[in-house]
């Protein structure tokens, strides 16, 4: 490898690099560079996954995930697990080779201890990767409420731009209005929506089935209820987001005109027929008070932890740990009941195969080129 320092300039770049390429020399391939660190050992293919996803991010969390994922990988940190369960592969195999070898009762609860502790790291991997999509591909936000409720006001007070408007007559959005927001570094995609109400007029009829839609492709609504008006259409609108079935916030608003407080919110809950346990705020979108309380409740309803660790953006090596998850589980139960060993062996290998493929010490070249071809070039 030789690198060439010229004058800046199109043409001038253009020219040398013509001339390397008519010498013999080659463009990279996309992400050939990191490929190549892959190929010849010097990084574990979910590092390598890693560099993709440090370009690729684009909030500060997704980031910070993506640098802890290539500085301490899932890889690295199963390849304990993975040896253990090879070890047990072996001791397996003597018993097969050997007809007068067998697993001993005493054994038994060790070998189930050794499993256990690696099934429990998988299943953790796991059930992080739901925080792993929300920091890639953001927190989806729906903001919804009776007509009026200050929803417009809400989402454009989080996103910090005059995004939707703004008026004092009901039913002025119509449409779903989305916006990519930053709340704490998290990646927040907000939708505000037309008010929940039964209409005659044919466009915000549109505007509410759009609405009902968007609620229930939602991680999470915010439930904008004026608290100057807890009346029939709140409770109406309450009970069409409870339907959704999705996690929600009730968000009292326009505090500054209602003096509507804190202690206030049991009792509006009841009074909309809501649980009196649910996440709420009560906040003026105009004022800015308790603002921040709802940007804490949001990003915490992410779920997205501070700790440092792998975290699981990847679909490919969410589909590699549950395989191997699922063969470990499987191979426990055969111990308890003291199946074939052969057939528990036939489980532990799947299971270190998955983790192989995970960390792409088996990687076939599809996979490779499915992962490095999402590169740029010069990577
Ligand atoms: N004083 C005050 N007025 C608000 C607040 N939020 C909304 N409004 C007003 O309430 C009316 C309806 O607001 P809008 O956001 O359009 O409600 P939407 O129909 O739910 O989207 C407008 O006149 C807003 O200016 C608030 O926090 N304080
Ligand atoms: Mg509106």
């Amino acid at each position: 490898m030789c690198e060439l320092s010229c004058h800046g300039g199109a043409l001038v770049t253009e020219k040398v690099l013509k001339t390397v390429l008519s010498a013999g020399a080659r463009l990279a391939e996309p992400g050939e560079f990191t490929k190549r660190a892959f190929i010849n050992g010097k990084m574990l293919l979910d590092e390598a996954e890693a560099v993709g996803e440090i370009i690729e991010a684009d909030s500060e969390r997704c980031l910070e995930a993506a640098a802890g994922n290539l500085e301490s990988g899932v890889g690295k940190r199963l390849s304990g697990a993975k040896a253990t369960i090879n070890e047990i592969i072996a001791r397996f195999f003597a018993v097969i080779d050997w007809p007068d070898e067998e697993i001993e009762e005493e054994e038994r609860p060790a070998l189930l201890e050794k499993l256990e502790k690696c099934e429990k790291l998988f299943s953790d991997a796991i059930s992080g990767a739901a925080a792993g999509r929300i920091i890639k591909e953001g927190l989806s936000v729906v903001i919804a409420g009776a007509a009026n409720a200050g929803k417009s006001t809400l989402m454009n007070a989080i996103a910090d731009s005059e995004r939707s408007i703004v008026t004092s007559v009901p039913g002025t959005t119509r449409d779903v209005v989305s916006e990519t927001v930053s709340l704490r570094g998290l990646k927040i995609r907000l939708s505000d929506t037309a008010g929940l109400r039964e209409s005659g007029d044919e466009i915000e009829k549109i505007g509410v089935f759009k609405a009902v839609s968007a609620l229930k492709k939602a991680d999470l609504i915010l439930f904008a209820a004026d608290s100057n008006d807890l009346g029939m259409e709140t409770a109406e609108a309450a009970k069409t987001v409870a339907a959704a079935g999705k996690p929600f916030i009730a968000v009292f608003t326009k505090t500054d005109l209602s003096g509507f407080e804190d202690k206030d919110v049991p009792s509006a809950l009841a009074a909309l027929g809501l649980p009196k346990d649910l996440p709420s705020v009560a906040l003026s979108a105009v004022t800015g008070e308790n603002m921040a309380a709802l940007a804490d409740k949001t990003v915490a309803f992410a779920g997205v932890s501070e700790e440092k660790g792998p975290v699981i953006m990847s679909e490919r090596q969410y589909g590699c740990l549950k395989e191997a998850d699922e063969a470990v589980k499987r191979a426990i139960e055969l111990i308890k009941q003291c199946e074939m060993p052969d057939k528990t062996v036939a489980e532990l290998t799947a299971a270190v195969g998955a983790l192989s493929r995970l960390d792409g010490t088996k990687a076939d070249e599809e996979i490779l080129k499915t992962i490095f071809d999402k590169f740029c070039v010069g990577k």
